[in-house]
C-alpha cells in the first residue's frame, strides 16, 4: 500500500504539476488517507519453541517501533499454512512480505506469485533452496553451519582422552535449514576425532516434547549413550526430563550440547545439566525492519545479512543469566 500509494502520488502530482504547476499533498492526490504507514505480511513458522517465541515478540516490538503496519500469521510448523498465509498478504496488496521458512523446499511457485504481484519478499531465521535468487529480494538470519560447527569443535577439544565416545543427535524439524545445516556442521567437526561416533540420530522437531520422546527411545535402544547434541534447547530441556527418569545425571552421566541459548536453557546451562550451548539470536525484528524500509524504498540491500552469535559455557551462562533478554 505504502509503495503503490507513492506511485498513485508521483503520478497524479505529475498530473497536478502539469495541469497547475502546484504539488498534490500524498493524501489527496492518492486519494488515500495520506497513509504512509508500510504494510508486512509476516507468516511465522510458529509457536514450537522459547525460540520462535522470542522472535515473534522480536518482530512485533520492532513493528510498532518502526511505525509499520504488521500483518502476522502463526502457522503451528505447516507449510501449507505458511503458504495460504502469503497468498492471503497478496491479496490484501502488502507492501512486503517476510516469513521463516518451516522446511526449505516448496516454495517456488509461491514466491512467484508474489513477484508476479511487484511484492517483495524477505526470508528471515530460515532460507529456502529455490535455485531462483530473484523469488526473494535478502535473507536475514544465522549461519547454521557454523553453529553445528560450534558445537561439534567444543565436543572435539573436551574428548581429548582417545576412548569411543557415543553420540546420539536430535535433529531439527525435519527437511529445515537449521536441522540440515546444523547436522552438516555437526558432522564436519567431529571428523577432526575418530573416537567420536553419532550413534542415532532423529529429529524431535525442535520441541521439548519430541526431545523427551526421542531421548526415551535412544536410552531403550542404546546402552552406552554419552553425550547428546540437540539441534535446539527446548529439545535438550526435554531429553533432560527423559534422561532424569532413567535414574541418570544429566550434564554428569551423559553430556548435552544444545543450540539457541533462550532463558530456559541457559538455566539449565547455569545449573550443569546442559555443559554448552551455541547462540542463535531470535532477535531479528530491528533489523527486519530496516531492511523492509530498504528495500520498498527501492534502495539495494545485500544478498544475506548474517546474525552476530556466541557461545556458552556453564560459567559464562552463570555470570550472565540475570541480563538475558529472552
Ligand atoms: C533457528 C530457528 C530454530 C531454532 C529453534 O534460527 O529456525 O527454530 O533453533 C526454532 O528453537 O524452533
Amino acid at each position: 500500500m505504502f509503495k503503490k500509494s507513492l506511485l498513485a502520488v508521483a503520478a497524479a502530482s505529475m498530473l497536478t504539476l502539469t495541469a497547475c504547476g502546484g504539488t498534490a499533498g500524498a493524501g489527496s492526490a492518492a486519494g488515500n488517507s495520506g497513509d504512509d504507514k508500510i504494510t508486512m505480511g509476516f507468516a511465522q513458522v510458529g509457536a514450537e519453541s522459547g525460540w520462535r517465541t522470542a522472535n515473534t515478540k522480536s518482530v512485533q516490538d520492532s513493528a510498532k517501533k518502526a511505525g509499520v503496519d504488521l500483518k502476522f500469521s502463526d502457522a503451528q510448523q505447516k507449510q501449507e499454512n505458511q503458504i495460504k498465509a502469503i497468498r492471503s498478504y497478496i491479496q490484501q496488496k502488502v507492501d512486503v512480505i517476510a516469513f521463516s521458512p518451516v522446511v526449505e523446499s516448496g516454495w517456488d511457485t509461491v514466491l512467484k506469485e508474489a513477484k508476479n504481484a511487484k511484492i517483495p519478499v524477505i526470508l528471515t531465521d530460515r532460507a529456502v533452496d529455490s535455485s531462483d535468487k530473484t523469488l526473494y529480494k535478502t535473507f536475514l538470519g544465522s549461519d547454521f553451519v557454523e553453529e553445528g560447527k560450534k558445537a561439534g569443535e567444543w565436543l572435539v577439544e573436551q574428548s581429548k582422552a582417545s576412548e569411543p565416545v557415543n553420540i546420539v543427535e536430535i535433529q531439527g524439524t525435519t527437511g529445515s535449514a537449521p536441522a540440515n545445516d546444523r547436522k552438516e556442521g555437526f558432522a564436519e567437526a567431529i571428523k577432526a576425532d575418530p573416537d567420536l561416533k553419532i550413534v542415532a540420530s532423529q529429529s524431535g522437531d525442535f520441541t521439548r516434547s519430541g526431545g523427551k520422546q526421542v531421548m526415551e527411545a535412544f536410552l531403550k535402544n542404546n546402552a552406552d549413550i554419552d553425550v547428546v547434541f540437540a539441534h535446539n534447547d527446548d529439545e535438550g530441556l526435554g531429553a533432560i526430563e527423559a534422561i532424569e527418569a532413567a535414574g541418570k545425571v544429566p550434564g554428569k552421566d551423559i553430556k548435552i550440547i544444545t543450540i539457541d541459548a533462550v532463558k530456559d536453557g541457559m538455566t539449565a546451562l547455569s545449573n550443569g545439566k546442559i555443559n554448552y550451548i551455541v547462540e542463535c539470536s531470535p532477535m531479528l525484528g530491528d533489523q527486519l525492519m530496516d531492511l523492509a524500509k530498504k528495500v520498498i524504498a527501492g534502495e539495494s540491500v545485500p544478498e544475506r545479512v548474517v546474525t552476530e552469535e556466541t557461545t556458552f559455557t556453564q560459567e559464562q551462562a552463570k555470570q550472565v543469566l540475570a541480563s538475558r533478554p529472552y
